[in-house]
């Protein structure tokens, strides 16, 4: 008998530099599908570049379950894309660049638009670059972002493929629990 796979659609958000393109690359088992393009024409040379549509990555969670991750354009100017690639998700993973709290305020509003948009969606905050030194704590990033008491915020290096793991199995627990709320999942 041939077991039924289950696909979860997971998306990836964030701000522009938060590392959502390196966490699908970490995790990703298939060629990832990336469409990051330079900032600006003088920064081709620099290799500044940033994801203008969206990253894709496929992962074979356990033998049944297979999760699809979709990266999405961090600039405020794509916002009509998240919508788009948000549409039928099952939970998200919004992550901020935790090695300033500067950049950790540039994820406010991207944070209150998908918390307005997709009110009851399952989702983890990860706090990215806890590997630089003096990377804000993650009680301080639940205070600026107003993270509901009951949304985690996790620790985050996503260019290390256990860490990425740990966050992305992390998410799945809290997509099953709401599933089972809502007995769609067995
Ligand atoms: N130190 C550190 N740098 C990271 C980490 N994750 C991503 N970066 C770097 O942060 C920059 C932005 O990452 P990227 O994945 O392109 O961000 P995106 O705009 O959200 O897709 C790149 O230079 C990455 O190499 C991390 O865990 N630690
Ligand atoms: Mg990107």
């Amino acid at each position: 008998m041939v077991m039924p796979i289950k696909t979860i659609k997971i998306v990836i958000a964030g701000p522009y530099g938060a590392g959502k393109t390196t966490f699908v690359k970490t995790l990703s088992e298939v060629l990832p599908i990336e469409t990051d393009v330079p900032v600006t024409k003088s920064a081709i040379d620099n290799k500044r570049s940033t994801t203008v549509a969206f990253d894709y990555g496929r992962m074979k969670v356990r033998e049944d379950l297979v999760v699809h991750l979709f990266g999405v354009p961090g600039q405020e100017r794509f916002s009509f894309m998240w919508k788009i690639i948000a549409r039928g998700m099952h939970g998200y993973l919004f992550i901020v660049d935790s090695s300033s709290e500067d950049r950790v305020k540039e994820a406010i509003g991207m944070y209150s638009f998908f918390r307005e948009n997709f009110p009851n969606v399952p989702h983890i905050i990860a706090a990215n670059k806890q590997d630089v030194p003096n990377a804000v704590d993650l009680y301080t990033i639940k205070s600026i972002l107003k993270v509901p008491y009951e949304i985690k915020v996790m620790p985050l290096i996503a260019t290390n493929k256990r860490s990425a793991l740990f966050v992305l199995v992390a998410l799945l627990e809290e997509i099953k629990k709401t599933l089972l709320e809502t007995s769609r999942f067995r």
